[in-house]
């Protein structure tokens, strides 16, 4: 059982928020890939919510079940081998802490680069005897999402009809891996009655795309075009993918990054595993040149992924990081 000090209890107090939890999406925009149809299915969805689930999507259910065992492993061990991981900064074991700007949330969580050496280097620091199960958990499950990250991003691309060069732009490049475990609600919640501890509070990424992987505990929610909160039902055997700031700006804001965020259960555990796909430090954040019309201009100041990250670790979660790239 988690047991709170009632100083950490003070912090979380602050965080959460009497809102209904119950208001579920009403329907989730659900792409089997293999229809022939989930091209411009992938443009709507990213067009009306920046959100959408992938079914058919060819990753085999066991090497997911495998990681997710392998991380519930993980999260089991004591404190003191998941901190040999090192502090998350940026990569590394966490705790409650999110981002180096004071923000808090009912988790713990591994943040991994996605790069075989640095993997191995975690995995021998927390396991120095047996780092291989681990290792080859986390490489597999890399593996499998680069490529459904570069299939989704390919049919976005068909989908939104762009041409040459220009399709090299949502190729990805840094990519990483985060692993959470989001405790249930502790006792002492329960006092506090109507209220939600919030788990990873709302915030878009800033990435191209997030693949988001739960197992079955709610808590997931997104905000919708009209400032809606909804719930989306967990699902283990389908992926969630995110519309990031990144690929907000390549579009024109045709896409809409989608602000998101998860509160604690009140019983279960939640693991989720996001793989996110960003753009390459040095290129240039700005419309794809194809898809602009006539005429059209930028909504942005042309900048880098190197300045908007440089920029996004001054930032607190929830604010709204593409607003000073915003053309005035
Ligand atoms: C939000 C999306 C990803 O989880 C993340 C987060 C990152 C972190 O945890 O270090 C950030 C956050 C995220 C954006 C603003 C900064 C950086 C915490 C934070 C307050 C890994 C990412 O890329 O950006």
């Amino acid at each position: 059982m988690v047991v709170l000090s009632q100083l950490a209890l003070n912090q979380f107090i602050n965080t959460c928020k009497p809102v209904n939890t119950k208001l579920f999406f009403p329907t989730i925009p659900t792409i089997d890939l293999t229809n022939p149809d989930a091209k411009s299915l992938i443009v709507k969805a990213c067009k009306e919510f920046g959100f959408f689930k992938v079914i058919n999507h060819g990753v085999p259910l066991q090497m997911i079940s495998q990681l997710e065992d392998e991380t519930s492993k993980f999260f089991s061990l004591p404190q003191f081998i998941k901190e040999a991981a090192g502090i998350p900064k940026p990569f590394g074991y966490g705790n409650k802490n999110i981002g180096p700007n004071g923000d808090v949330g009912w988790l713990e969580y591994l943040l991994l680069s996605a790069s075989p050496e640095f993997v191995s280097q975690i995995c021998h620091s927390i396991s120095p005897e047996d780092p291989d199960v681990f290792r080859y958990a986390i490489m597999n499950y890399i593996a499998k999402m680069k490529k459904l990250a570069v299939r989704v991003l390919e049919m976005m691309a068909e989908g939104l009809n762009v041409k040459g060069e220009d399709k090299n732009v949502l190729k990805t490049s840094p990519l990483f891996l985060r692993l959470n475990h989001y405790p249930p609600k502790p006792d002492a919640f329960e006092a506090l009655n109507g209220t939600n501890l919030v788990g990873f509070g709302e915030h878009t990424d800033p990435q191209i795309i997030s693949v988001l992987r739960s197992n079955n505990t709610a808590g997931f929610q997104i905000s919708l075009k009209n400032g809606n909160w909804v719930s989306v039902p967990p699902d283990d055997n389908s992926f969630f993918i995110l519309v990031g700031d990144s690929l907000q700006v390549m579009t024109n804001g045709r896409f809409k990054s989608v602000k998101h965020r998860v509160f604690a259960d009140n019983n279960r555990s939640r693991i989720s595993m996001i793989f996110f796909a960003g753009p390459p430090l040095h290129e240039k954040i700005a419309p794809l040149p194809c898809i602009m019309q006539h005429g059209e201009e930028s909504f942005y100041e042309e900048f880098t992924w190197y300045e908007y990250k440089k920029s996004a670790y001054k930032s607190r979660l929830s604010d709204n990081r593409l607003l000073r790239f915003v053309k005035r």
